[in-house]
């Protein structure tokens, strides 16, 4: 089996090369999983990283919550998930007018030169997205935008009007990787992947085994239920560095997801 055939339209669609390097590692490593690191210090992340690297397709970043980060540390972390086959994707969520967003993918954490993929809301209008590709390309690299057009906390200010209209400029953009879409509700999920279509991908937070509500408003929705109403990327966060086995709980979420993209 091929890429083309288990990802179908998306894969002929979706013609970002970063969207094909995604669904390309997806497929080697039969899972749609994107672990949420968010540990606070270097060595967490590394031992972390160590145990369910070989289970998961992306790496998902704060890289601003690290309490002793320092560049050498960050660069040999990112050497590290490179090594696993990982996409690295910084969850930034970038707002600002796009010359500023192009700054900031600058600046001490560099994100422009290890991410490839960010995060970004567009609610300052379509040049953020300009912006962040622009940045990749100063220092000679390419990336993905994924834009919020929706979100997995309780009360998010993200409507249906707003999602449609992120939803409608960021499907003409060539650098928008797609979208962020609730994993925690599968019937919205399916909403915006009508609205979506196969020409971008979707990628969801929100998603946990022990589906229902988690800390400080968030919600969380079931693995495969996600991946059937659309979702091509799975971001788990504590249900997996959180469990006592990290290596094995992520690797009953790749299952999970690899058998409903099958599924679907
Ligand atoms: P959790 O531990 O699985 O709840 O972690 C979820 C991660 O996804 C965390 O890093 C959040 O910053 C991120 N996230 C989210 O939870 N909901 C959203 O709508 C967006 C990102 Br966008």
């Amino acid at each position: 089996m091929q890429p083309e055939d288990v990802w179908g339209n998306r894969w002929l669609e979706c013609t970002l090369t970063m969207a094909k390097r995604y669904m390309t590692v997806a497929w080697e490593k039969q899972s749609l999983v994107c672990l949420a690191a968010d540990r606070n210090t270097m060595s967490g992340l590394f031992e972390l990283l160590e145990q369910v690297g070989p289970h998961i397709a992306a790496l998902k970043t704060h890289v601003d919550l690290i309490d002793d980060w320092s560049a050498e540390g960050w660069a040999k972390f990112c050497a590290t998930a490179e090594e696993y086959n990982l996409l690295i994707f910084e969850d930034r969520k970038f707002a600002d007018i796009g010359k500023i967003s192009r700054s900031q993918m600058a600046g001490i954490y560099d994100i422009r030169s290890w991410s490839n993929i960010v995060t970004a809301h567009l609610i300052s209008g379509p040049d953020i997205v300009d912006g962040l590709q622009a940045a990749w390309h100063d220092v000679g690299r390419d990336g993905g935008v994924l834009l919020l057009a929706q979100m997995s906390s309780r009360g998010n200010l993200l409507t249906t009007d707003y999602r449609d209209s992120v939803v409608a400029k960021g499907a003409a953009s060539a650098g928008v990787l797609g979208f962020i879409g609730n994993g925690s509700r599968p019937e919205e999920l399916e909403e915006l992947r009508n609205k979506v279509g196969d020409g971008k991908m979707i990628w969801t937070p929100g998603v946990n085994i022990a589906i229902g509500d988690g800390e400080m408003g968030q919600r969380y929705g079931d693995p495969r239920e996600a991946v059937l109403a659309g979702s091509d990327c799975i971001i788990v966060g504590s249900g997996i560095h959180r469990s006592d086995n990290p290596a094995a709980m992520a690797k009953q979420y790749a299952e999970a997801s690899w058998n409903a993209l099958l599924e679907r």
